[in-house]
């Protein structure tokens, strides 16, 4: 369940993302301790740079810029992971005290494991019957959360068939812990056959 081992581009941009603010933090903060060393070292080196230069430029301009450039740069893939009105497969999950029922659209549902077709995007219609839950399948996308009496889509997208853990991201209660699941992506050709197995195994 890590977030630097994407399986599909929605987790890989997140994982870009992540890297590129560690990256950025790091600069800025490698920044700030040698300036903090250098004026331990030398105690007059620094003398001469007037308080305006750090207070307007390092308080002031300095963050500015790093963040809006941060910012302007994560904005675009926060964007582009969103589920678009393109026809998408489309599941239901449904979050409750304490797991998960996922709905199909040819009928049936699943408890705590959700199939998907591999390679293909698959958007997840995501409530819940009582308190506020979250979806959150580190390996294949962000997470979301799943809302009394609201729907929020979350596009899902696994580039390989595998089995990928999930776990509720929001405290729910004293189950909260165990609240976890899987997404099990079938080859795309084999989808259809693979749950009507497991529904009929389920009884359905
Ligand atoms: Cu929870």
């Amino acid at each position: 369940m890590s977030t630097l081992e994407p399986a599909g581009p929605a987790a890989r941009e997140i994982a870009l993302v992540w890297w590129v603010m560690l990256i950025g933090s790091g600069v800025v903060l490698a920044l700030v301790c040698g300036l903090f060393l250098y004026a331990f070292k030398n105690r007059t080196g620094l003398a001469g740079v007037p308080e305006r230069v750090w207070l307007i430029g390092g308080g002031l301009a300095f963050p500015i810029v790093v963040l809006i450039a941060l910012l302007a740069w994560a904005l675009p893939s926060g964007q582009s992971m969103l589920p678009r009105d393109d026809g998408a497969f489309r599941v239901e999950a449904e979050a409750f005290q304490w797991g998960w029922r996922f709905g199909y659209p040819e009928g049936g549902e699943t408890l705590t494991v959700l199939h998907i077709p591999a390679g293909e995007p698959v958007d997840v219609a995501i409530t819940t019957a009582d308190v506020i839950h979250a979806f959150w399948v580190p390996q294949l996308a962000g997470k979301i959360d799943a809302i009394p009496g609201q729907t929020n889509v979350l596009r899902l997208f696994a580039e390989e068939p595998g089995l990928y853990r999930g776990q509720c991201a929001e405290f729910c209660g004293i189950g909260h812990a165990g609240m976890d699941f899987a997404v099990q992506a079938h080859e795309a050709d084999d989808y259809e056959a693979a749950l009507a197995r497991v529904l009929e195994e389920a009884g359905q």
